[in-house]
């Protein structure tokens, strides 16, 4: 997985888009690594690297920008290689990125994750407000709500959302699941979620369990 990390973080220096697409299509063609083993073990820990660089600014919000584009299109891509469940109606889900914060690479993830193991994804994209959430959630009558955080300046809107479930009394009837960056499992119960997930993966393993 290393090659493909470095081939990764030198397209993103490169601001070379199709040259990504192709090597991490090479990955799952050629090599035989699984696309979610790619996401998790190669496209993560690649922006985690960026991230790094751009907190010691050796990279700048440009790049971070390249990042993300070459990301979701990668992330397109290899949407197309997975296997998806025949069972389509495990449950519906409204996901997003909440207010305040426009990070949608690793939300988008988990979404495409929980709709190919056989969720209906109500996707309200970014800068989602708490409100927006609830209401969708009643119209729709989704059995979970999904909110993704990347910004600790944005977290305190999860918070927020759960507190508005249980004053109007809605609580009981739809689940809060969350992730992201800066949040851990600890501040996640703390906050009354029901479920925390730190991957893709575990997103998928939590929602069967909560919903089972
Ligand atoms: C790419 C990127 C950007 C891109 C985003 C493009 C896009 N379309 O998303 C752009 C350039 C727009 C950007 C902007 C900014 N960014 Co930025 N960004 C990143 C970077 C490098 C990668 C994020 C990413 O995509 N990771 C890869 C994905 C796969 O991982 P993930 O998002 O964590 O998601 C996984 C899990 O967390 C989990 N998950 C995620 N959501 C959910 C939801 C649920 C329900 C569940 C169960 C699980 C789950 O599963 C996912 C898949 O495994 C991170 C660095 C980092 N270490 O994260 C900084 C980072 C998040 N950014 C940061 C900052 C500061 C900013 C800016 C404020 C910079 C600025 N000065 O303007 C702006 C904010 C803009 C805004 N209002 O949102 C900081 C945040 C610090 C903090 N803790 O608050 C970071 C950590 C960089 C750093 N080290 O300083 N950024």
């Amino acid at each position: 997985m290393e090659q493909f990390i470095k081939e990764l973080l030198v397209a993103v220096e490169e601001g070379d888009i199709e040259g990504a697409v192709k090597s991490a299509l090479d990955a799952v063609e050629k090599s035989n690594v699984d696309p979610l083993d790619y996401f998790e073990n190669c496209l993560a820990p690649a922006m985690n690297e960026l991230g790094d660089q751009f907190s010691r600014m050796e990279i700048f919000l440009p790049d971070l920008m390249v990042a993300g584009e070459i990301a979701d299109a990668i992330r397109e891509e290899l949407v197309k290689k997975l296997d998806s469940v025949q069972d389509s109606n495990k449950g519906k889900i409204v996901i997003g990125t909440i207010s305040g914060d426009n990070h949608d690479i690793g939300k988008k993830m988990v979404a495409t994750m929980l709709g190919v193991n056989g969720y209906e994804i109500i996707d309200l994209g970014t800068d989602v407000d708490p409100m927006d959430f609830i209401n969708t959630a009643k119209k729709e009558k989704a059995d979970i709500i999904a909110m993704s955080s990347l910004l600790s300046t944005s977290m305190p809107f999860i918070s927020e959302t759960i507190e508005y479930l249980v004053a109007m009394g809605l609580k009981d009837s739809v689940k809060v699941v969350v992730g992201g960056g800066p949040i851990s499992a600890d501040w996640a119960q703390e906050v009354g979620a029901d479920g925390y997930g730190h991957d893709a993966k575990q997103a998928v393993d939590m929602v069967n369990a909560l919903l089972s």
